[in-house]
């Protein structure tokens, strides 16, 4: 199929309303036109604001030029957007043109609308620097003494409210956006490190939170070696909590990777264990030093199936050498009940809410 002048003008104009991002290309990654959708994502007026800087073939992982491209294929494209690089996964169609040339129509393949919300907002927040952290206490649920601090990320949106992580974060999981959401908030925790010389908090544990999607990302590891060098830090000041919200296909490669963030002193912490995607598998595959027990346990602590299945883990954990935590404490009796089962550690409301670095400072 060839396509000429007229009907390339006609199919570009059919795409302007498209709910799907579609931006056009010619062989030399020069950018010809965008839709509505794709300006909106990105929030660009003008094409020049964005930049495709190469094109990799996902299945052959090569370079658009080096290979004869089929007319459509799943592909990592190499963008600049002002200031922020990253990949985005899209498909490439080819399209080719009755005088023998060859037009590109790239497609972002978080297509659906929640998506597209998701990559305009994390965007959003990256350029106009609305990515903090709050923290939240981990204690020895039988002395409280303060073990570790985890770093929760907060985005803001254009005034100001929290929005919530469930909103953006499972949508963008796994996106190369999703890494610099990373990088910035390892630029925020530099405060908590900060805070750890001032406070003299020996033998705590920053975590931060990160799915294994995103650490399956090359240069992930790469980021936090790198971190790790920069701030100087000690084996065990920096953690890592390993979230999920979609299913992982590749677990043995992610701990792979996460081996190398062992081997460098960041120790891993399972998160939301028990619930979600959060599964046994997890403990086999993935080279981890401690758990967490999702919240949804202590709530229901008090039933007998629900004090079982901790009896069980703590044991799983006793067996494997593991540290353990019990989530989303909020009330006495819940804490009572964790350390009569033989749960070390805890962390919820009960101990400490989450609070920004100022208001952390003041407490400590
Ligand atoms: O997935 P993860 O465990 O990282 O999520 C932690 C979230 O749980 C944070 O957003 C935090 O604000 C919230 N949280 C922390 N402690 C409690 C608690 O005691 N009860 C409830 N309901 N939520 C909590
Ligand atoms: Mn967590």
């Amino acid at each position: 199929m060839t396509l000429s002048v007229d009907k390339q003008f006609y199919l570009t104009e059919s795409l302007q309303q498209h709910p799907s991002a579609f931006i056009v290309f010619d062989k030399d990654l020069r950018i010809q036109w965008m839709n509505n959708s794709s300006r909106y994502i990105f929030n660009a007026e003008n094409d020049n604001e964005i930049e495709i800087k190469g094109v990799f073939n996902v299945t052959k992982s090569k370079k658009l030029h080096d290979i004869k491209v089929a007319s459509s294929f799943e592909s990592n494209v190499d963008m600049k957007l002002r200031k922020i690089n990253f990949f985005l996964r899209s498909r490439v169609h080819e399209v080719p043109l009755e005088d023998k040339t060859s037009f590109y129509l790239l497609e972002v393949l978080t297509n659906d609308k929640d998506s597209l919300e998701a990559l305009r907002g994390t965007i959003a927040c990256l350029e106009n620097d609305r990515i903090d952290l709050a923290y939240q206490k981990q204690v020895d649920l039988k002395s409280g003494k303060l073990i570790g601090l985890e770093a929760l990320l907060r985005m803001r949106d254009e005034e100001g409210k929290i929005i919530p992580n469930d909103k953006f974060i499972p949508l963008i999981e796994g996106e190369s956006l999703f890494s610099l959401v990373v990088i910035a908030s390892l630029e925020k925790l530099k405060e908590a490190f900060k805070l750890k010389e001032e406070f003299d908090m020996l033998g705590v544990t920053i975590y931060l939170n990160v799915s294994a999607h995103t650490a399956m990302q090359e240069n992930f590891t790469k980021i936090f070696i790198d971190y790790v060098k920069e701030l100087n830090l000690q084996p065990g000041e920096l953690g890592l909590e390993i979230t999920e919200t979609a299913e992982l296909e590749d677990l043995k490669k992610a701990g792979e990777s996460f081996q190398k963030l062992k081997d460098i002193g960041i120790p891993l912490a399972i998160d939301d264990f028990g619930a979600g995607y959060s599964s046994l598998s997890y403990l086999r595959d993935l080279p981890v030093d401690s758990v967490k027990l999702d919240k949804v346990f202590a709530e229901t602590i008090s039933e007998k199936t629900t004090s079982e299945l901790i009896k069980f883990v703590v044991s799983v954990c006793q067996t494997l050498s593991l540290e353990m935590l019990g989530e989303g404490i909020e009330t006495e009796d819940q804490k009572e009940k964790f350390i009569a089962i033989g749960c070390p550690n805890g962390q919820g409301y009960l101990m400490h809410r989450p609070e920004f670095i100022a208001d952390l400072k003041k407490n400590l």
